[in-house]
């Protein structure tokens, strides 16, 4: 069980987790829920399709993505947060978020929950993150949204994104944030080229020494564009088959833009990992 605040969140069974833009620019769904009722409506059928988790961001993460304020991106998410929170109270709401002051204000309008591509390295993350004492989603990011896919490098892509997750845990556990709550990711897509994101999903079982977690972001990536050749709106076939090996190997919340099909690929693989 993963304390959220005053949500708690089964995880004996994988969880999918929605993704709620309130940007105009993401990459897949860029201004589609950007007004609260759109957002809501979203959340909605989410919900009802079996999400567990929404993560709502304000700021777009996407390669070449512009920087958002801070007040903007607390203007775009705090009233999507207290909505969500009053129309579907069981939900988990995680608020995707680099920004201390965003996290606190989300935190204070409902969310139960900390997803940070930047795993708290923004100055005063980390105690904004113990103070508020939700779970966190520690990401893999090399460099910055900007310019991260200006050819990435690693001697070995498995080795450095585990060495990295647990330096971001020790500092986590160095600032007073127990490692029952802390979440691990990867971050398929950030400041990697396609054959570095084959690497990491071939070995993610990997990743489970480390002892947290993991959580996995794969829906419409460009991986599945770079071996099929599809645009983003016809990657939903390849997203659920990435997920699936993503499960096959452990991970534990899977987020995704297409909750439905992304549900029916958990229960398939609870089934077949549970049967003996
Ligand atoms: C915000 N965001 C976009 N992609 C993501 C991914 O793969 N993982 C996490 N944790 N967040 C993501």
């Amino acid at each position: 069980m993963l304390e959220c605040g005053d949500r708690r969140l089964d995880l004996t069974r994988p969880a999918v987790m929605g993704i709620l833009n309130i940007t105009p620019d993401s990459f897949s769904d860029g201004g589609d829920f950007f007004s609260p009722d759109a957002a809501l409506a979203q959340a909605r059928r989410m919900a009802a399709e079996g999400a567990a988790i929404i993560d709502v961001g304000g700021e777009s993460t996407r390669p070449g993505a512009d920087a958002v304020s801070e007040a903007e991106e607390i203007r775009r998410v705090v009233p999507v947060i207290a909505a969500i929170r009053a129309a579907i109270p069981a939900l988990v709401i995680s608020i995707d978020t680099s920004k201390p002051a965003v996290m606190r204000a989300a935190v204070a309008a409902g969310a139960g929950l900390i997803n940070d591509v930047r795993a708290l390295q923004e100055p005063g993350a980390l105690e904004a993150a113990r103070e508020l004492d939700v779970p966190v989603c520690l990401m893999h990011m090399r460099g910055e949204p900007s310019t991260m896919q200006q050819a990435p490098g690693y001697d070995d892509v498995v080795r450095e994104v585990i060495e990295f997750l647990a330096a971001r845990i020790e500092a986590c556990l160095r600032a007073g944030i127990p490692r029952a709550r802390l979440l691990i990711d990867p971050g398929f897509g950030f400041g990697k080229t396609a054959a570095h994101n084959l690497q990491l999903l071939r070995r993610l079982d990997r990743f489970r020494a480390l002892g947290c977690p993991l959580l996995v972001g794969l829906s419409r990536k460009s991986l599945i564009g770079a071996v099929l050749g599809y645009p983003v709106e016809d990657r939903l076939y390849g997203s659920i088959a990435l997920a699936t090996m993503a499960l096959w190997q452990g991970a534990s919340i899977v987020r995704a833009h297409d909750v439905g099909p992304t549900v029916d690929a958990v229960r398939l693989c609870s089934a077949v990992m549970e049967s003996n």
